[in-house]
């Protein structure tokens, strides 16, 4: 970082001090280029009055180290190529007004011309609300993102940042909207559109806070991409605009089930899609528990485009129950993932229970419908294991084979 950039940065500080002291809230300096570190807590104020005008032009990246706020009707324009980053030290706290939004734009309007807005900080301060981000999607040199986003939550190695997006648009950009390594805290209200690939791409945990007032349309993936690590904590998924699709997430190419350690409940209206190879595998520390109703049954499937999905395995004693879903385009083999339940093409089943070794698993499947299930609908390992069924549409399947 340059003297220059720094200094800009300080004289956009020094600015946003003097017009927080002003009541007048405005003043004709506008727009002011800002750059550098930023690392001295404090807002942007609104100072350019007209709707829609420029407040401030990024000539180079910013790197928030400090507390950054962002005050209603502040637009920033990103020259070509640059973004900013919120380091552990910082947070961002962007919070509009249904009138006066936040808007963070490119000079250029070409999608991908500028981004994304990375958050690496665990504060709790980590807000956009009433925020505009339109035209993203770049991916910076060495901040280990693989791929274009127009919002990156968290590295890899970085898994406690957090952000909450609320009444927000991200619009037109590159690469998928959100990129999710840590913790959405909550997406609500928020229109995602015309975006190049999927609204939101996240490793499994950490996308539970979904509201239904999120509207994903119009985007390149119509389904909100989950990647297969395991789930460490408890969540619960509830339905969202498009389906969840589990497979190959943010920063990963491995293919095999998603380890249930902890509880998940999957809620009503829900759907997800798994990719070949992929599925859920409940061990012994997890439960699984998948609540629809009549009206609104959970939905499990594979891709429209793809092959089967691998099923559900349960090597979990606790209360694991599914009510009220839908099962279907399972038969894929399961991966065995360490825990006992081998491979093979005489046992496929939707859902398994038990394994090879040691777990007196047990699950309940009630008033659930099973579809284009290649093999059985459960594969028991040994007659230790416990299920539970009643109500269920077997389709003309069967029912039980036992190892
Ligand atoms: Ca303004």
């Amino acid at each position: 970082m340059n003297t220059h950039a720094n200094l800009t940065a300080l004289i956009a500080l020094a600015l946003s001090l003097f017009a927080c002291g002003s009541d007048s809230g405005t003043d004709a300096a506008g727009p002011m280029e800002i750059s550098g570190v930023w690392d001295t807590s404090g807002c942007l104020d609104n100072i350019v009055e007209a709707p829609g005008a420029t407040d401030y032009i990024v000539t180079r990246d910013i790197q928030v180290r400090a507390d950054l706020c962002i005050k209603p009707g502040v637009v920033v324009e990103f020259a070509e190529g640059e973004w900013i980053t919120v380091y552990n030290e910082g947070s961002i706290n962007a919070v509009g007004t249904a009138e006066e939004p936040v808007i963070f734009r490119g000079s250029n309007a070409t999608p991908g011309s500028w981004g994304p807005i990375i958050v690496h900080s665990e504060s709790a301060l980590n807000v956009l609300e009433h925020v505009v981000i339109d035209g993203s999607g770049a991916a910076p040199g060495g901040e280990g993102l693989g791929s274009p986003c127009s919002v990156a939550v968290g590295y890899l190695t970085d898994k406690e940042a957090q952000l909450a997006i609320r009444h927000t648009r991200i619009v037109d950009g590159l690469g998928d909207a959100i990129v999710n390594y840590a913790t959405l805290v909550e997406v609500s209200n928020t229109t995602i559109q015309g975006h190049e690939n999927a609204p939101i791409n996240s490793r499994f945990q950490g996308i539970s806070a979904l509201d239904s007032g999120n509207v994903f349309e119009s985007n390149g993936v119509d389904a909100i991409l989950l990647d297969q690590r395991e789930l460490l904590m408890p969540m619960t998924l509830t339905a969202a605009p498009v389906p969840y699709r589990v497979g190959y997430g943010p920063g990963t190419r491995l293919v095999g089930a998603v380890e249930i350690a902890a509880e998940l409940n999957i809620a009503e209206g829900a759907t997800l899609q798994f990719e070949p190879g992929f599925g859920l595998l409940v061990t012994p520390t997890g439960t699984l528990t998948i609540a629809g109703s009549s009206d609104a049954p959970v939905t499990l499937t594979k891709t429209p485009e793809g092959d089967n999905w691998s099923g559900i395995a349960v090597v979990s004693e606790n209360a694991n129950a599914i009510d009220h879903a839908v099962i279907s385009g399972t038969g894929g083999e399961f991966p065995s993932g360490g825990w006992g339940i081998t491979p093979s093409s005489d046992r496929t089943a939707a859902v398994y229970v038990g394994n090879n070794v040691d777990a007196a698993a047990t699950v309940s499947v009630t008033n659930t419908s099973f579809q284009s299930v290649a093999g059985s609908a459960f594969y028991r390992f040994d007659p230790v294991n416990t299920v539970t069924e009643t109500g269920n549409d077997y389709g003309g399947i069967d029912v039980i084979a036992e190892h």
